[in-house]
């Protein structure tokens, strides 16, 4: 997608407060410090357009940034695309309070937002898959909503130890390595990988319009 303009639109915790629009809309999930303001900026091509920080547990509210741009291919030159920054989640110093509303928080959202053509949920790559993420994966998938995974922050391993852990969550989640992304806000590896995604899912959407 060639962006042309982005736009923070609001934040919003429940669905009175979610912008009315009905683009399609892509979420962005993970645990706190994960690097997922990272990413949507790599993707947007903003340095700062979303707020990140080296304090885990930076981003508490469900935040919705509009983008305009030219699809690569599609009738209308021009389209809508909403890409949402949801709060990170396993952060034990936040709140206890917080936490408490971590959990129905995305749920509602996941749950009611019509426009929400799938999630993209981020691990870092250092890590092995927590039971967070495994039992996100399965929630997400019995409710059919498609969920891309992505290992962040790549940069800080070696190709070799890249591919070991590409392979180790692709058995803790049982995919194929075509069904796991590797990133790098640093290096920008696998940001095209992520936009084709995300336009195979748009294609899709508006073929079921
Ligand atoms: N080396 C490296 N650092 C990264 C990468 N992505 C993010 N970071 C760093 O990790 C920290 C957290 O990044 P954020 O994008 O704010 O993470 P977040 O998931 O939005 O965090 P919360 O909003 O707190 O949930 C920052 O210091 C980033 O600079 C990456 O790909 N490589
Ligand atoms: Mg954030």
């Amino acid at each position: 997608m060639k962006i042309r303009a982005v736009e923070f639109i609001k934040s919003a915790v429940k669905p009175a407060h979610y912008p009315e629009y009905d683009f399609p809309e892509i979420a962005f999930a993970g645990r706190s410090n994960v690097g997922k303001s990272s990413l949507i900026n790599t993707l947007i091509n903003r340095k700062d357009m979303v707020k990140t920080s080296s304090r885990p547990g930076c981003t508490q509210l469900i935040n919705f940034f509009l983008v305009s741009g030219d699809m690569p291919q599609g009738d209308a030159p021009q389209e809508e695309l909403s890409l949402v920054d949801l709060p990170g989640y396993g952060y034990a110093k936040v709140s206890k309070k917080i936490r408490a509303q971590w959990q129905p928080m995305v749920e509602t959202y996941v749950g009611t937002r019509n426009n929400l053509l799938g999630l993209i949920l981020l691990m870092d790559i250092r890590r092995d898959p927590g039971k967070e993420e495994l039992d996100m994966v399965r929630w997400l998938e019995s409710k059919q909503m498609p969920c891309l995974l992505v290992l962040t922050k790549a940069d800080k391993l070696s190709k070799t130890k890249q591919l070991k852990q590409l392979d180790a969550a692709c058995t803790a989640f049982n995919r194929d390595r075509n069904g796991i992304v590797l990133f790098s806000a640093k290096t920008r590896q696998g940001r095209q990988t992520i936009w084709d995604e995300i336009h195979n899912l748009i294609d899709w959407y508006q073929e079921e319009e």
